[in-house]
């Protein structure tokens, strides 16, 4: 079976890919500085010269680039090659707050597309594969992205997108689906779906899953890979850096080797900006060392997460980041705490309760407070109003301990939650409205 998609960079030596690396990041400077004027502006403002970066080392010395940055410059202040070059756009979720746009020229869709199919190799995928793609199409980098890899991977592509949920099961089975990709949530609902429809998923083709765009724990995978019957991968990415296949997931699972070649990551403290030592947790942040369209130098990502450089046992040597454990700014100050949606759902899936929640912060007086909304399995629906008031306890003690914040849990009746065909809402924050 096909191991790599290009063994050649995946499983370079460290002194080869630093060749590369600095020889990349050489021509994206000079690039940077002779077209984009955001950048000349800031370098003169820096005293800085294009040939003070000698090699990757000096990376450190480049300004950063941040959200901000894009929104100031919207929609194509930052790009560095003229429309004509351009062969796509697309833009950010907006999960956090207005669109960012992005471009690619044909290069860049090229690197996009071998990224992918890198983290669908990695996933034990092969040019014999259907692989259904459930993430959305349209402007979101989802759904072309898989599409894109699978197509470059010489696999089949089926191009189902979101939604109509019955369909995508339908589908699965008809059109003996091996490969699955969408959001972890949009993973689990398929799943529910499957088991209400009566369809056993040990039954049919499919073998593999490879979810992202959001964060999703580990219980979270062990549920998917059991109602699913198959082996699920993370992948990581995001619209201003390419989209999917900036990281990918191997068969170890144990964090997402980074597509270093193309994305140069360093983890800096959120505060203070100074670069932070391997293993260490901070923001992360890349340079697009062979972007053409839009070349950005050190964006900060807002996700947090670390860079973990061990030898890994599926040979490549491609650094891996851990799975980022929240960001930035979707963290949560309640009372003065920082919260985590992802550390929620941690503590729910310890306590076997299924990973359907929301939470819901709102303001009495001057106080915070948060609820949390807890979808019951089948199971503890029928319990006794006692048991239920017990579980509830239980839950909110769990979270009182693992925040140090108390927050009301209530369990709500199976499925009434919004389930969601991309990225699911995990908080609804009143204090902002
Ligand atoms: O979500 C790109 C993508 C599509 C990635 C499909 C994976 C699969 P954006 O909409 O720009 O792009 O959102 C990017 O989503 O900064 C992270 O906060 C979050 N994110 C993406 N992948 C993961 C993941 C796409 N595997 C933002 N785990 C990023 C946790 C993720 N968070």
């Amino acid at each position: 079976m096909q191991r790599y998609f290009q063994p050649e960079i995946e499983t370079a030596s460290r002194e080869q890919l630093r060749e590369l690396q600095s020889a990349r990041l050489r021509d994206l400077v000079r690039r940077c500085y002779e077209r984009v004027p955001f950048y000349k502006q800031k370098f003169d403002e820096m005293g800085l010269q294009p040939e003070d970066i000698r090699n990757i080392d000096d990376v450190y010395k480049l300004p950063f680039t941040c959200k901000t940055d894009l929104r100031d410059h919207f929609p194509y202040g930052l790009f560095a090659e003229p429309r004509e070059n351009l062969i796509r756009i697309h833009a950010s979720s907006g999960t956090t707050g207005k669109q960012t746009v992005v471009g690619y020229t044909q290069h860049d869709l090229d690197v996009w597309a071998e990224s992918a199919a890198r983290a669908i190799v990695a996933a034990g995928g092969t040019k014999s594969d259907f692989v259904h793609v459930s993430y959305g199409y349209g402007l979101f980098t989802g759904g072309l992205g898989l599409h894109d890899g699978a197509a470059k991977l010489g696999a089949t592509v089926i191009p189902v997108s979101s939604g109509n949920t019955k369909r995508q099961v339908q589908i699965l089975q008809d059109f003996q689906s091996d490969i699955l990709c969408c959001t972890p949530s949009y993973a689990m609902f398929i799943g529910e779906m499957c088991a209400e429809l009566g369809v056993d998923t040990a039954k049919i083709p499919l073998r593999a899953g490879i979810f992202g765009a959001e964060p999703w724990s580990e219980n979270m995978r062990r549920e998917i890979e059991k109602k699913l019957h198959i082996k699920a991968y993370d992948i990581y990415g995001l619209s201003e850096i390419c989209g999917p296949g900036v990281a990918f997931e191997c068969s170890e699972q144990s964090g997402m080797h980074i597509n270093e070649d193309h994305f140069y990551p360093e983890i800096v403290d959120p505060d203070t900006g100074k670069p932070l030592p391997d293993g260490e947790y901070g923001e992360l942040v890349f340079t697009c060392i062979s972007k053409q369209a839009l070349p950005l130098l050190r964006y900060r990502t807002r996700d947090i997460c670390a860079l973990i450089r061990k030898e890994c046992s599926c040979g490549r040597t491609l650094v891996k980041m851990s799975k980022p454990h929240g960001r930035t700014d979707d963290m949560l100050i309640i009372r003065g705490i920082n919260v985590f949606p992802s550390q929620v759902e941690h503590v729910l899936l310890q306590l076997q309760m299924e990973p359907n929640y929301q939470i819901v912060v709102d303001r009495a007086g001057n106080l915070d407070t948060m609820e949390v909304l807890i979808e019951m399995s089948d199971a503890t629906f029928s319990d006794s109003v006692k048991n239920i008031a017990a579980k509830e306890q239980e839950i909110s003690a769990a979270l009182q301990q693992i925040l140090n914040i108390s927050a009301k849990v209530k369990l709500v009746e199976p499925k009434s939650l919004p389930r969601s065909e991309g990225k699911a809402v995990r908080v609804i924050d009143k204090r902002k409205l």
